[in-house]
């Protein structure tokens, strides 16, 4: 079985939202389309309380995008985003959620970021998203939405180490840093995982 996961298609990471993904918006279309190629489709959502610590509002003197070591680390600091029951934590309007079957939230300590689907950045909690799919006798995941660099790239990386084929659908995610991208793409490479084209599928 092959499983779309759909990567945190939130407002807050859409145009006009607090942490906005250049063309973010631009993914939305592909991820409603492809979603007729696959048995089992999922979402991710970004959900954090308001006090976490994440936010660079958290952590009186630093500003946005500076790292720091967060209970031991690297722990880039981001606009208040994704807040629990708030608009910009909701998904798109435009993203067609019928046949998405199970929503995995993820952020929800205040002292951890979570950026893959899967685990906390720590590895120290699971989100149960591999159990689930291998319950579903799911292989393959693909992987599309916001942001590239972040949450798909973490996520990809996870599946691949959860012992799935791991695909990231290029065109249907885009990077806050087009470089991290880069790099991200050429470690899953190395790892085993796919970059391809959705007209691939
Ligand atoms: C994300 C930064 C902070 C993402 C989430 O969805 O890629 N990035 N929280
Ligand atoms: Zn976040």
């Amino acid at each position: 079985m092959k499983a779309l996961l759909l990567i945190d298609i939130q407002n807050d990471f859409l145009p006009g939202g607090a942490l906005a993904v250049p063309d973010g918006d631009k993914v939305i279309p592909l991820a409603n389309l492809l979603q007729e190629k696959f048995e089992v489709v999922v979402a991710t959502q970004d959900w954090h309380p308001v006090n976490h610590k994440s936010f660079a509002s958290q952590h009186e003197g630093k500003e946005v995008f500076e790292t720091i070591d967060l209970h031991g680390l690297d722990q880039v600091l981001w606009p208040d985003h994704c807040i629990q029951g708030s608009q910009g934590a909701e998904f798109s309007s435009e993203l067609n959620m019928n046949r998405v079957e199970a929503i995995f939230r993820k952020g929800t300590d205040p002292e951890i970021d979570s950026y893959s689907g899967f685990y906390d950045n720590g590895h120290r909690k699971s989100t149960a998203l591999a159990e689930y799919l291998r319950g579903k006798e799911v292989k393959q995941v693909y992987v599309l939405g916001l942001a590239a660099d972040f949450c798909v790239y973490f996520t990809a990386k996870d599946a691949l180490g959860e012992g799935f084929e791991a695909f990231i659908i290029e065109d249907a995610t885009r990077p806050i840093s087009p470089e991290g991208f880069k790099k991200a793409k050429e470690e899953l490479a190395g790892k085993g995982g796919k970059i391809i084209r959705s007209s691939e599928l």
